[in-house]
């Protein structure tokens, strides 16, 4: 049947969880510490202390999940791979139970109908390594060389697409700059030799994953930004590009093979640890590109200083914010693909994450009636529209998230899923979004 919102027929609509945040199960069947397990066992790192040593028990309730996402008739299912599952120590010989977990998941998914999309990394790295030195040491790149290297080997006849990582600027910044996130540093230099070694991984593991002959198709996926400029002076319309460039060049300028932004080598140039050949590794081509979108900010010039090395400041804006205290602009969403798309031009781009935390009610009959979330998927989903309109390669959606679950330092404090997770028994609840997004997939969601 021919669908009523103009999508392509074959535009993929789908959603998005990440192990940690879901699976718990943190120490079953030989899974090793990661570094997520230790942060969020520090005391004051994760509000009200929360842990994902039992998340959503997706280790255990992947039946459930599934059968979630073939009520949805979703295309595909984005879930990342725990390292530490697979390799307690992040080297060595793999944990044959872990691959099992994998195996089952991805086949109970091509069962189902929906396409298994696999990320080898979504931040919780083998505690073993960040003791060695985590992303600020090289040979972590070749350890995750070798990770990828088992997941090809053992499940690369039945997946067909491949990310290698989650954000990785939420991995170098968030985790070695701010401290929000494990491994909890504060470190300028340690950030920026984070960004290269991740970097480095990914490249060796698009490498492989080109040498192994798997058919399938590979990608990389970010959180880009390009706040708009708060007038059409031109100084804030610099203003905005600087202030893109973390989230943004930095990542996709290596990733297209031209070397990092200039700018930022010559702030923090004597910082990166680059050796002969990385660059090359770096560029190894994708087929795809992962954007993962949820807000959009206003800014303007600002004098730059040690603080404030791009030279831009963050003004205030009218719209309304979601719970994470995001305001919410679906027309962001075209924007930020559209320059991907003009900058950056590559065969295809998905929207990997999108999706909104809401403070949630359960209503007396046990119903949560959320819709603001359902506006914001509405608006995001009319924005991807418009982008392909405007001949963005838009491929695919994915929804953050298909359940509620463990939003990293907020905990259990903020809900983006579509589907309540009690919170003692851990029984599955679709929201009333659950079925819009139903209605969206099928083609009358607009
Ligand atoms: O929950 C996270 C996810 O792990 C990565 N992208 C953003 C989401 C919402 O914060």
């Amino acid at each position: 049947m021919n669908r009523e919102d103009g999508f392509p027929q074959d535009f993929i609509w789908g959603c998005s969880t990440s192990c940690y945040q879901i699976e718990g199960a943190a120490k079953e069947d030989g899974k090793g510490i990661s570094i997520w397990d230790t942060f969020a066992h520090t005391p004051d790192k994760v509000l009200s202390n929360h842990t994902g040593d039992i998340a959503c028990d997706s280790y255990h309730r992947w039946k459930e999940d599934i059968a979630l996402l073939r009520e949805l008739n979703a295309g595909a299912y984005r879930f990342s791979v725990s390292w530490t599952r697979i390799q307690p120590e992040g080297k060595g010989a793999p944990n044959q139970k872990g691959l099992d977990y994998y195996s089952r998941l991805v086949d109970g998914l091509c069962e189902a109908g929906v396409e298994p999309w696999l990320e080898l990394f979504h931040w919780d790295l083998p505690q073993a390594l960040e003791e060695k030195g985590g992303w600020r040491n090289r040979d972590t790149a070749m350890r995750f060389e070798e990770y990828a290297g088992i997941m090809y080997d053992h499940i690369g006849d039945r997946v067909g697409h491949w990310t290698s990582m989650n954000e990785p600027w939420c991995a170098a910044f968030l985790g070695h700059l701010t401290g929000e996130h494990a491994p909890g540093l504060r470190d300028r230099r340690a950030a920026n030799r984070a960004v290269h070694h991740l970097l480095l991984a990914h490249g060796l593991a698009t490498r492989a994953f080109r040498r192994s002959g798997i058919k399938g198709e590979y990608g990389l996926v970010i959180n880009p930004s390009k706040p708009r400029p708060a007038t059409l002076r031109p100084e804030d319309a610099e203003a905005s590009e600087r202030a893109s460039i973390e989230r943004t060049s930095l990542w996709l300028d290596p990733i297209f093979g031209r070397s990092y932004p200039r700018v930022f080598m010559d702030i923090f140039g004597s910082d990166m640890p680059i050796e002969a050949g990385d660059m090359d590794i770096i560029s190894e081509p994708l087929d795809f590109i992962g954007v993962n979108y949820y807000d959009e900010e206003a800014v303007r010039a600002a004098p730059c200083s040690t603080q404030n090395p791009y030279g831009f400041e963050f003004v205030p804006t009218y719209q309304k914010k979601t719970d994470m205290g995001w305001e919410i602009e679906p027309s962001g969403l075209r924007r930020i693909l559209s320059y991907i798309a003009n900058v950056w031009p590559c065969k295809k781009i998905y929207v990997t994450e999108n999706g909104a935390a809401f403070p949630d009610k359960q209503d007396a009959d046990g119903i949560v009636r959320d819709y603001d979330r359902i506006d914001y998927i509405k608006g995001h989903a009319n924005a991807c529209g418009d982008a392909i309109k405007q001949g963005v390669p838009l491929k695919g959606y994915f929804l953050w998230s298909l359940i509620d679950n463990f939003e990293w330092s907020f905990g259990y404090n903020r809900a983006f899923g579509i589907v309540a997770v009690d919170r003692n028994t851990l029984e599955r609840r679709p929201k009333l979004s659950f079925y819009y997004y139903r209605d969206l997939i099928a083609g009358f969601g607009l």
